[in-house]
């Protein structure tokens, strides 16, 4: 009866199948003439399900936005179940033959739980493991509209947008403010379908061919064999490598400035690195590269600093990005574009376009905004966002191709591929955080994961039961179309052009565009790293690579290990700075910055409050800093609440650190003061709060106190008056200079210092 039942069901659809397509004939069947049938030409929908072809209903088709919400497939209901929907009493206590007893082989919901944990992880980013992220939108300015049919480009069209910011080097679990490369990864997921800018902090690479980039790595990596250093290119093999390697001298140089150690992912610029191609609807095309220029300016840490958060708050970069979206400082950044025209020899004044250790000054190509990125929203779960996101730069929409950047091509062939074994399978697209939000109507059937039930009988082309869905799409209606860009007549080589040969010139560009701050931070850097390093042979390399970019950045890195200065490999070229490298400079909105306010149970409490006010009336955030935790009271005004005590505070957490003065000093205020907390000791001689003040100040931040706060300045070894040391007796006086000073993020004249 079973199979009566299945050959009458089979029987049916077969009939529903020539009703549908008005065609009697089923292909697979001896056909008479005239033989199968003809392809549909109009577009349909695929065939309504047959009734035995019915899946459980599902809450992730593939295809047509759904709505459903992802968060209620993970928790619904009160109560506690197993995966399979089955409540539970208990899930503390395995099933035992009596209390005492031995656990029972029959406890499913032990083993399910058991063994779910131990699935829990899943292997890390070969590279880029260590990540944060946010969700946010994109809107077009329309600026670009000549150029790109893009429309996610179009004037005031909302894109939203996955953000997943990231260090190279380091483990999942490696810290943030370590000296690295940042990753700027951008999915948007626009009504063409989901484009991927995969881009980094640094607008140049180490290599110029995607088959160097195992070694690149291998090299930058912890040592095979004791797995040390971690996150860090401060050891042999990685100096081993660029140094043997001059194409790496740019990246490197880039690395060694304050670019490889943000402030924060908030402020940093990021670049697609490669050459792009745009096309607009008429079909003409242009070279482009792609910048993010960050509203708050590009700021950096200073080495020391950047080292002492990796111990204090390993989190620091994580968390500052968290902590702004939530406070609703919602970082942002202009999407621009260097337009150069598309010429065959896809060069710009000199500059090999294809050469991705190469940058086109913008003092030659300006940057053209052409939209802005809001992060507006912190992931709501880590692994199932931030984690699973699946970035590749060959997840491209119309108007937007790719050039033949050698190393762009390996990247097309490699993300796809570190996707399937990242996450388990080729269906990763069907993630909620990376499945498209314009319809999918693929072929692709079947696999690991597999979330959708796909309808129809038909995955495949031509054919003419599913009505011969789903339909192409020419140019008119969005069909991605390659540029058909005319291959050069060639024979098969492993070479690179003749102009990929220079390795020295933008390095020394790069190094002439810095100011004497930045040129000391980067020759501080060159001596720390290679003075890590244990073999002589490697660092008399790397000092010859220096030699070819800068006699005195060799010679002064030369003094640092105490070697020898070397000759140059090749002399250091004839070229022109370009300013807009530099960081120092210009004003930035102080959006975000932190003010440490050190008080005790003795201090102006009224100045404190008032100063709180002040601070985020300023758009900024204010912590303070007392002996213990709990409260600041003094019976006249609302208790303060203290948000750091002696113990917990670093100087590394703030922007700014200011004391609050006593009101009356000389007097016993202490003893006055209904004070619940803070009655652990006194701010001007606790040795925390010295080394607080002491510490913000040799990382050049700007530092001050009102009333008899300058006590304390004294007694950290800061002189009031000093370059961006501000006391006065009125605190609302003090910040407002204190603010003046943040949005130039350091007080560069207290530089060179030994940071
Ligand atoms: Fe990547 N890169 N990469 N890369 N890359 C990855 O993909 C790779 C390169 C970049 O937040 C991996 O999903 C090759 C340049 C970012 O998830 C992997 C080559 C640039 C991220 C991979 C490069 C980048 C990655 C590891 C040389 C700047 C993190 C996990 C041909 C333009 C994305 C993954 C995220 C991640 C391969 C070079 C940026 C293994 C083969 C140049 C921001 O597929």
């Amino acid at each position: 009866p079973v199979k009566a039942a299945a050959d009458k069901a089979a029987e049916k659809a077969r009939a529903a199948v020539r009703q549908v397509a008005g065609d009697d004939e089923i292909p697979g069947r001896p056909a008479p003439e005239p033989p199968s049938p003809q392809e549909p030409t109009r577009p349909r929908g695929p065939l309504p399900p047959k009734p035995d072809q019915r899946g459980p209903k599902t809450v992730s088709p593939t295809g047509e936005p759904t709505g459903v919400d992802p968060a209620a497939v993970a928790q619904r209901g009160e109560r506690l179940t197993t995966a399979q929907g089955l409540r539970l009493p208990d899930t503390d206590h395995s099933l035992k033959a009596g209390p005492r007893g031995p656990v029972l082989l029959q406890d499913h919901h032990l083993r399910e739980k058991i063994t779910h944990f131990d699935h829990e992880r899943i292997p890390e980013r070969v590279v880029h493991a260590r990540g944060a992220a946010a969700h946010g939108f994109f809107q077009g300015y329309g600026t670009a509209a000549h150029l790109t049919k893009a429309a996610f480009l179009g004037k005031g069209v909302e894109t939203p947008v996955f953000v997943r910011f990231s260090t190279v080097l380091g483990s999942r679990g490696s810290s943030d403010t370590v000296r690295d490369t940042r990753g700027f990864a951008t999915k948007f997921y626009t009504g063409e379908g989901v484009f991927d800018l995969v881009g980094n902090n640094i607008p140049v690479f180490f290599i110029q061919d995607a088959i160097k980039f195992p070694d690149v790595i291998h090299a930058g990596k912890p040592h095979p064999d004791r797995e040390i250093p971690q996150a860090q290119s401060a050891h042999d093999t990685f100096w081993d490598f660029v140094s043997l390697h001059t194409e790496a001298t740019h990246h490197t140089l880039w690395n060694m400035s304050d670019r490889g150690i943000p402030r924060s992912y908030r402020m940093m610029e990021g670049f697609g690195v490669h050459t792009f191609r745009f096309v607009n609807a008429e079909g003409a095309t242009t070279l482009v590269k792609f910048h993010w220029k960050p509203k708050l300016g590009v700021h950096s840490l200073v080495w020391e600093e950047a080292q002492l958060i990796n111990g204090a708050d390993p989190d620091f970069h994580r968390r500052d990005l968290a902590d702004a979206i939530e406070a609703g400082a919602h970082p942002q950044w202009e999407l621009g574009v260097q337009v150069f025209p598309d010429t065959p020899e896809q060069t710009f004044e000199g500059i090999d376009l294809l050469d991705p250790t190469k940058i086109v000054p913008e003092e030659l190509a300006p940057v053209q905004p052409i939209g802005l990125l809001t992060l507006d929203a912190n992931p709501t779960n880590y692994f199932a966002e931030t984690e699973q996101v699946a970035f590749h730069p060959g997840h491209l929409v119309p108007g937007i191709d790719v050039t033949d950047d050698p190393l762009l091509a390996g990247r097309l062939f490699s993300y796809i591929d570190t996707q399937i074994t990242r996450l388990g399978g080729p269906n990763f697209a069907q993630i909620p955080v990376n499945r498209p939000h314009a319809p999918v109507n693929d072929m692709t059937r079947d696999g690991l994961h597999q979330d959708a039930v796909h309808r129809g009988v038909a995955p495949y082309r031509p054919n003419s039961l599913d009505g011969g869905c789903p339909f192409l799409a020419g140019p008119e209606a969005g069909g991605y179309v390659e540029v058909p860009v005319p291959i050069a007549e060639s024979s098969k080589v492993r070479a690179a052009p003749a102009s990929f040969n220079d390795h020295f010139s933008q390095p020394r560009r790069f190094w002439l565009s810095l100011t004497p701050v930045e040129q000391e931070h980067v020759i501080a850097a060159y001596s720390f790293e290679l003075g890590k390093c244990y073999e002589n042979a490697v660092k008399e390399r790397a000092l010859r690579t220096l030699a070819s970019i800068d006699p005195r950045l060799c010679a002064e890195v030369a003094k640092g290990l105490g070697m020898p200065v070397p000759e140059p490999s090749e002399p250091p070229a004839s070229v022109e700075p370009s300013p807009a490298l530099s960081q120092v400079g210009g004003e930035w909105p102080v959006t975000g910055r932190v003010v440490g306010i050190v008080a005790d149970a003795g201090s102006d409490l009224a100045g404190v409050r008032a100063l709180r006010r002040a601070v985020f009336d300023a758009d900024m955030v204010p912590l303070v800093i007392a002996p213990t935790g709990g409260e600041l009271t003094d019976g006249d005004g609302d208790p303060i609440t203290v948000q750091r005590t002696f113990a917990t505070a670093r100087s590394v957490e703030f922007d700014a650190v200011l004391l609050a003065g006593n009101p009356a000093p000389g007097e016993d205020a202490h003893g006055a003061r209904d004070a619940k907390a803070g009655d652990g000791g006194r701010a001007a001689t606790d040795p925390r709060v010295l080394l607080l003040v002491a510490e913000a100040y040799r990382h050049a931040k700007a530092v001050g106190g009102w009333a008899d706060g300058e006590e304390a300045l004294r007694a950290a070894g800061v002189t009031p008056g000093g370059p961006g040391v501000v006391t006065g007796g009125d605190p609302a006086d003090v910040l407002s200079e204190i603010t003046r000073l943040l949005a130039r993020h350091r007080v560069w004249d207290r530089f060179p210092a030994t940071v």
